[in-house]
This record gives C-alpha cells, structure tokens and sequence, in this order.
C-alpha cells in the first residue's frame, strides 16, 4: 500500500457544556483530523492535542507543525503492507505521540479496509479470544461550581444508566466532595481524576482518599513523574492509575518496575498510536494490571479507534469514551454512539475499518484550516 494524498483538518467544535478539569475550562474543542488516500481507500485518524499545552506538552499547533512538515512528507515515500513498515520509517521522529497517533490511526484504518476487517477485529488478530462486541462505559464528570451541582450531574447519569461515576478534583475540591458522594450514594462505582494537580506536600489529602474505597486515583503528581508515584502507591491502599504521565510504551515498563501504579489509562492518542495501546495493552497483561481507555473529548473519529481498542482482552475497567449526546450536539460523523442502558456498555463498531462515516458538510462547518498535502 501506498498512500497518495492527505489531508489535515482542523476544527473546533463547541462543547454542549463547559468541561473544567485542574487544567482549565474547555468551552470547546479544537483537534485535527487526518485523511488519507491510498488504493481507492480512504482512512482517518484523529489527534488529541488540544488548543494549549495543558494537558500534555503538544497543541494543535505543535501536531500541524509534525505532521505537515515531517510526518507527512514521509508517510507519502513509504510502501507497506503492514504497520510495522509503515511506522519504521517515522521512527527517527522524537517524542510527539499525538502527532504520530493521529496520522497511525488513519494508516490501520486504511490496512483494515483493505483487508475486509472491522478495526477491532484487525487489532485483536494475535488474541484467540477476539474482540469484545461492547465495552462497559463509565462518565467523567468535570469540575462543578459546587457539590450541589456536582450530585445532581451524578443523579442524572445513574439515571442514564452509567455505572460507574469519575468525579474530576483538585486541591480544595475532593475530600469534602467525596464525603458528600458517599453519603448521597452509597457505594456506587466511584473514582477520581486529578489530572497532575497535588504536589508532594498534599500528602496528606491524598492518604486521606483512601476511606472512600475509590476504584482509583488517576494521575495526582506531576504530568513528568513516575518517581514520586511510586514513593506515593507505596503509602496508599487506593491505586494509582497513571494517565499523562505514561506517553510511551517504555514509559508503562518502567512505571511498572517501580511500583508507580497499579493501573494505566492508555489512550491511543497519547501514547503514540493503536499499535503503542497494543504493546503497553500486552505488557500491563503480562503482570496482571488491569487497564482502561480513557477519553480526550474525541470526536466520532478518535472515539470509534478508542472503542476498538477498548475491546483488547485486558481492557477490563470501564472507559471514559461515553455516547455521542454527552459529548456533542452534531458529531462530525454520521453514526451515533448510544449507551446500551440494561448494563452501562457501549457497543463497539463491527463495520469495516474504524466503521464511522466522517461527513465533509460537517467538518466544513467547523473548520478552521485545511491543507492537502500529495506525492
Ligand atoms: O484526564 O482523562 C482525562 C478530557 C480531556 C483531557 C483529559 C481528560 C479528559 C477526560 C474526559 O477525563 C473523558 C471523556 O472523554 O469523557
Ligand atoms: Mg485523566
């Protein structure tokens, strides 16, 4: 295979509500999406970054630059018949995982078309147990102007049918509301996202999280750190699943050997691609950690990659990558993403490639630049 033409998208489509994490206020959502041609086929990716390093170090801006300058021109040279040898020669380019995710992503979409196979089923080919047909589907709820609020949004996706409720926090914004979740809702299925917001001297605060019997604690330290996770796990019953700070599959290795965590959230687009999931997927399994999918926000694109990723064997905790209606008024593609209610799953997408159709009237509606790029 080789692919003739590109193009990258970038969008930014409003959020139906604000989304508040530690890292600031999204009102809306800028990404980029990558489509590319090869053999009458077309594929698509989509890359996480968002509009400021808050998140991660990379942004829109940083992922055009990579891609429209390097990634790009060498994703055009390349012959392949398998990711490998797509990827192999990227390899040179340093660090950038959203970047290269984005543009990997539209390349196994590409392979899985042209192999007559849903992306699931093309991702799941070294497993005999195959793809899981749906995943369970948990809800990330952001930082609220008060616990009122925050019980209220809790009501209301039990009432949906979630089972399983991640409450975002902060200094200043956790044991008192957690203490109000408990005693508003028992023990329902609850854990916690800090997104890298308490330092070492919030010691304390973070021992203390372990009478609310949290499923986990998701990435309280520094966005760079593994070291002091582990100097962390070591003090508390509750584990630790690292998010930003896992952006490699070497990276996981080493949190593992160190004790940092006892759970990885593995998003495709952070940690360089599908084929990093797999690798990080295959090593957490080996040792008997559990892993999860988290979500970016992602649109129809990114969340049906993310889903088909989610149905690897040992993705065993519910993901963040929830239905369409949560996430968007009007997503970019065609098919809608619904909560299967009766046991709080989403179902994974069995059409061929990723199985969404992305519609160019759409992107067109929120697009803020364009570029095609050709051999
Ligand atoms: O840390 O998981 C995170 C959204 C943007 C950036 C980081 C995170 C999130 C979420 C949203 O928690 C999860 C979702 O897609 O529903
Ligand atoms: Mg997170």
């Amino acid at each position: 295979m080789k692919i003739n033409q590109i193009t990258l998208y970038l969008l930014d489509m409003p959020l139906p509500h604000p989304f508040e994490t530690s890292f600031g206020v999204e009102n809306s959502r800028e990404c980029i999406l990558v489509a590319a041609s090869a053999d009458g086929l077309m594929g698509w990716g989509e890359c996480v970054a968002m509009d400021r390093p808050s998140y991660s170090s990379e942004t829109t801006g940083t992922a055009w630059h990579i891609l429209a300058d390097f990634l790009i021109p060498q994703a055009l040279q390349t012959n392949w018949k398998d990711l490998d040898e797509f990827l192999q020669p990227l390899a040179w380019v340093r660090g950038n995982p959203m970047a290269r995710a984005g543009l990997q992503c539209a390349a196994w979409d590409l392979l899985a078309q042209s192999r007559g196979l849903s992306l699931a089923a093309l991702l799941a080919q070294p497993y005999p147990e195959g793809p899981k047909t749906k995943v369970p589907v948990g809800v990330s709820i952001g930082i609220q102007p008060g616990i009122d609020q925050t019980l209220e949004w809790i009501i209301y996706f039990l009432e949906q049918g979630f089972s399983r409720i991640k409450l975002k926090i902060k200094p200043g914004w956790d044991l008192e509301l957690l203490s109000a979740t408990r005693a508003e809702f028992g023990a329902i299925d609850l854990m916690v996202d800090a997104n890298s917001a308490y330092r070492w001297e919030d010691l304390e605060i973070l021992k203390a999280m372990d009478q609310f019997g949290l499923i986990m604690l998701e990435q309280p330290l520094a966005h760079d750190d593994i070291y002091q996770h582990s100097q962390l796990q070591a003090l508390l019953s509750t584990p630790i699943c690292l998010d930003e700070s896992i952006h490699t599959a070497d990276l996981a290795a080493w949190a593992l050997k160190i004790e940092a965590c006892r759970m990885i959230n593995i998003k495709p687009g952070r940690v360089g691609g599908l084929w990093e999931s797999r690798q990080i997927h295959d090593l957490c399994r080996e040792q008997g950690i559990p892993v999860w999918c988290g979500g970016m926000l992602e649109t129809g694109v990114g969340r049906a990659a993310n889903l088909a990723v989610a149905s690897l064997p040992n993705f065993i905790l519910p993901t963040d990558n929830g239905p369409t209606a949560r996430y968007w008024e009007e997503d970019i593609v065609e098919e809608e993403f619904f909560l299967n209610r009766e046991d709080s799953t989403i179902t994974v997408p069995d059409r061929l490639g990723l199985g969404v159709t992305p519609s160019l009237d759409r992107i067109e509606k929120y697009l803020i630049r364009k570029k095609t790029f050709k051999i």
